[in-house]
Order: structure tokens, then sequence, then C-alpha cells
């Protein structure tokens, strides 16, 4: 097990989506004895494994599921579909004799809405618990919610409650009640769930939309998107997706700029507390999912001094368009903003968003993007964030409106499919449900599961999965991969190739990456010539010799010693 209170700097981390991975007892979902069934595909300590060091799970906690596991009704319990604390103890006892951290997923901004704390806020307007949650008095004659917040899915963030004739706040379900960051016995209550967890043995979590706990204490409305404050730092509109450049652009699904909702200073104090009781522990880590527009507010949730999270997802690198120079600039823009000391980490998927290989994907070409992006993520300064099936090239489910379980995707259908499709079941072998359940899968298969499984991967030494492997194998006996300094090279490579250096105590690697689908020629300066070629993304280049001057075939990616 990588030890040192900076073990998570050297960490290949992988997110685990519970109820897709392995289900054990077919019912279709997915459980904690499935997953500990697996983790020998994950890390034995030898390279015929995956080789992760720290994995990081979706919630497994009880949950009613209106948000699959998102809304959690119980803190300190397994859900029954997944499990019991025993399987999470010896979950935790088979991955760390394997080598391998446990992550959780803290979601605090709200809780469920059959959470113990919120029924009994909700029970009446001076239950000891009223405060716990964001209550507020309709406004007008007509009775109208508090402002004109909107939720982060869709719809007003207000829901009107009978009983006691209050609003409540939820910036996403109404099944999502926002928990008060302002009342110090939330925090006092919070900070006994983190405990439980690390004195159980977690090493970390992952902080659902920490950047939304606090919320302007006047509850001002937010003004309309088009008077937003300019984000001196947001990337180039050439650098977006056109799709995720208008979702910012108009602060979609809300058509507001979320100025008093969210980033609020007093998170901030409240993320510094929460990192002092990590602290408390030894090897104990931390990784926040912070959505914003400007990179460096993202980056200001390390805090001053490295007193806050240890880490932030960055989310510009998913959203580039498929250019050598936009991935280039938003890692660029990312390293400059990053304080000194702060560590960056950086993800392609998540149980969020279009899996990679379908987001960058084009057609035929979709296989060859996949393993450069691999190599770019595997290579880049910072912690990198595997999501399950990404290392099989599993792609995008794409699944009619009445077969979707998101409540995202059925309200936005056709214009958004919501979010099913990253999260259809590990794909295991051919066959039955893809290896994955006995039963009938909670979610169809994806696509192409007859070859894009790991059996079939398995055994082709060619295959994604097995390129992977070596990657992940080869990064841990290169220290300048790990904490080597990052710097572009321009000079000598074309405009739709990128390459970096990596430099550690004299010794320097170099990755070239070809974002065309064309040959490409890298005429470098002889201070960066090549001398030993470690890795190629393209199974016909042998280690060894890398030529002069380097000729880059179609989306290959190399990764050299100078
Ligand atoms: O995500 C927060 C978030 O901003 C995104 O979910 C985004 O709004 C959404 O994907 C738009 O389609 C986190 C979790 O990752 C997500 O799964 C939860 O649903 C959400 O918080 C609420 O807990």
């Amino acid at each position: 097990m990588l030890t040192g209170a900076d073990w998570w700097k050297k960490a290949v981390f992988y997110q685990i989506y519970p109820r897709s991975y392995m289900d054990s007892d077919g019912d279709g979902i997915g459980d904690l004895p499935g997953i500990i069934e697996k983790l020998d595909y994950l890390n034995d300590g030898t390279a015929n494994s995956l080789g992760v060091d720290a994995i990081w799970f979706s919630p497994f906690f009880k949950s009613p599921e209106y948000d699959y596991g998102y809304d959690i009704a119980d803190y300190c319990d397994i859900d029954p579909r997944f499990g019991t604390l025993e399987d999470f103890d010896r979950l935790v006892s088979e991955a760390h004799r394997r080598g391998i951290r446990v992550m959780l997923d803290l979601v605090v901004n709200h809780s469920s809405h059959e959470h113990p704390w919120f029924k009994e806020s909700r029970s009446s307007r001076d239950n000891p618990r009223r405060d716990w949650y964001i209550w507020r008095d309709g406004v007008g004659p007509r009775n109208r919610p508090p402002n004109n917040w909107r939720n982060h899915f869709f719809g007003p963030a207000w829901t009107y409650d009978e009983h006691t004739e209050q609003y409540y706040l939820h910036s996403f379900l109404p099944q999502q009640p926002d928990l008060n960051w302002f009342n110090p016995q939330v925090r006092r209550a919070v900070d006994d769930v983190v405990r439980f967890w690390l004195d159980r043995g977690a090493d970390g979590f992952r902080l659902d939309v920490a950047h939304v706990y606090c919320k302007d204490e006047q509850f001002r409305s937010n003004p309309p998107f088009y008077r937003r404050p300019k984000a001196a730092e947001k990337a180039s509109i050439g650098d977006l997706s056109l799709p995720v450049y208008l979702f910012y652009l108009l602060g979609l699904p809300e058509l507001q700029a979320k100025l008093y909702n969210q980033h609020h200073p007093e998170t901030h104090r409240v993320l510094k507390e929460f990192r002092k009781t990590l602290d408390e522990y030894p090897e104990k880590t931390s990784i926040g999912e912070i959505v914003g527009q400007d990179p460096r507010v993202t980056a200001s949730y390390y805090g001053t001094g490295n007193d806050e999270l240890h880490m932030n997802f960055y989310f510009d690198l998913t959203h580039c368009r498929w250019k050598a120079g936009a991935f280039r600039r938003a890692v660029e823009r990312w390293e400059s903003l990053l304080p000194a000391e702060a560590w960056p980490a950086y993800t392609f998927s998540n149980h969020d968003i279009v899996r990679a290989i379908s987001r960058f994907g084009r057609g035929s070409d979709s296989d060859a993007r996949a393993r450069l992006l691999a190599m770019l993520l595997l290579t880049l300064r910072g912690t990198p964030f595997i999501y399950y099936g990404e290392e099989i090239g599993m792609k995008e489910l794409r699944l009619p409106r009445r077969l979707l379980r998101d409540p995202v995707g059925k309200k936005w259908y056709p214009f958004h499919r919501g979010r099913d499709g990253c999260r259809s079941p590990m794909q295991w072998k051919g066959g039955h449900a893809a290896g994955f359940t006995s039963g009938d899968p909670w979610l169809p298969i994806g696509p192409e599961a007859e070859r894009r499984n790991v059996a079939f991967q398995d055994k082709d030494p060619r295959s994604l999965l097995n390129f992977y492997r070596r990657l992940i194998w080869l990064r841990k006996e290169q220290p300048a991969l790990i904490t080597g300094s990052y710097r572009s090279v321009v000079e000598g490579v074309p405009g739709d190739c990128y390459a970096y250096l990596r430099e550690d105590k004299g010794k320097r690697l170099l990755v070239a990456l070809n974002f065309a689908a064309r040959r490409r020629k890298l005429c470098l300066p002889p201070t960066l010539e090549p001398s030993r070629l470690l890795i190629s993304t393209a199974e016909s280049r042998t280690a060894g010799e890398p030529g002069s001057p380097l000729i880059l075939d179609s989306y290959e990616g190399c990764l050299l010693e100078l």
C-alpha cells in the first residue's frame, strides 16, 4: 500500500458506481460483496491486474434513491441493497490487503427528505431540528417562493410544505433538502459522520458539490444569466465544447447567474474545519467536486496554504474540444492558477457526464482517441481518476425515454438524456448481462459488450485494458511522472499535437500526443531529442529507438525518455 502523508499524490484512483459494478446475489443491482470479488482485478500486486491504488465509491449508504444514493437517509449505515456494515468492514480490509485505499462519497450539502433529521425538522416550526434545514416564509399575497433560485437539475429550489406552511430549500431534487451549514449543530453532526467512517478505516472523502454548502444569508435573488459577472479566466470559446459553453453562458438549466447560492465565503471556513478533522488522522485525503465557471474560484478550494481540500477536480479538461491546443491551454491555465503547493487531479469521466470515449470519440476513431486520453490522463502532473469501464472502452448507453431511471434525463429528454448512459453495468465477459449479474440488470448493458469486456480484452495483448495496465504499472516506476514538474513544449511541435516534459532530479520524460487523424512530424530542438521510447499507444511501435525526427502515427501518443 502506498504510505506516507502524500500517498494520494502517487496514487491512481478508480471510481466505482456501486449499483453497476458487480452483483453477487442476482437482484440486478451491484453490491459490496460483488465489489470484493473484483478487487484482484483492480490490484493483485502484479502487472496482470489494473494496478489502481485507491477507489472512490459513489454512495452506498441508506437511501430511497430518488437520486440513486446522492440522497442519503442514514449517513452511518449501508443500504441493504448493497450490503451491511460487516460487508463494508470486509471491503476495507480486503482492499487494504491489496494496497487499495478506500474513499467515500460525502454528500452533505443535502440529505434525503427521508433522513430522520429532516423528518424532525419538518414536523413543526419549533422542533429543535427545525433550523438544521433552510426554511423560509413565502412572499407576497400569493405566497411565492422566497426568491428566484432554481435548483441545479430543473425547477425552483424551493418546495412548499403544507404542514408547517413554509418553504424549504433544495439545490437539487425536492427529495434532497439542503442542510443549514450556518447551524453549528449541523457541522458537529457531519463531523461525527466523518469521524465514524475514518474510525472504520476509510482513507478519505470525495465531497459532493462542496461549493454549494453555504448560501447568501439575505437570500437575495440571482441576477439573470446575461448580467453575470465576467469570469476573466474562463476558457475561451474555442477551447470548450459548444454545448458546455452554452451551458455556462446561459446559466442552464436555470437561466440565471448563480451568484448567491454557491461559492459563499463561509464554505471555505467549513472546509478548513473539515480539513482539521482529517488531519487528526494519519494519511487521509479529500477531493472536492467543485463546479464553477471560473477556474480561479475552483482553485480557491485548496485554501490558503493548503488548509482546505487536498485535491479538486478540474472539469475544464473534461469539456475541451478535441483540439491539442485546447487541452494544452486548459492544463496550462490550471497549472498557472494553482497555488504552489496545490496538487492537481484530473479525470475524463464520471457518473454525471457522457463517457469520454463517446464524448470525444468519432466513429472508428473512438478507440484510438480513448488510448490517447489514457496516456494524457496518466502522464499529466496530478492524480488521475479513472471511471469504471473506461479501461475497457465502455461506451455511452443510449436509452429511450421509457427506460430512463435518472430524474434529470426523464425531465430533459430528448435534449439531455440524463446520466443513465454512463452508469450501465460493468462489462466483465460475453453472454448474459456481460457477467454483471445472473438476474436482470437494473440498467441495460452498454453497446458492443461482446468485445468491450474484461475477459475478451484480457486475452488480447493489444487491447485497451492491457494498455491501461502497462501504463499504470510503468507509471509506478517513473518518479518523474509522479513528482516531476510539468512544462509544455511548443517549439517544433505541430498545432494538432500536444507535447510536454515531466522532469524530476535530472530525469526527463517527454510526452508527445498527436490529436490528428493523420501522421505528424515533430522537429524537436536538439536539447529535447528523445533517446528511448518507454511506451506508445500504437502497438505497431516497439519500445526502444524513438527515431528522429519523431513521427507520430494518427492519434498516436508516445512516452519517451530524454
Ligand atoms: O453533482 C453535482 C452537479 O452539479 C451535477 O450533478 C450536474 O448538475 C448534473 O450532472 C447535471 O446533469 C453531484 C453528483 O455528482 C450528482 O450525481 C448528484 O446528482 C448531485 O451532486 C446531487 O447530489
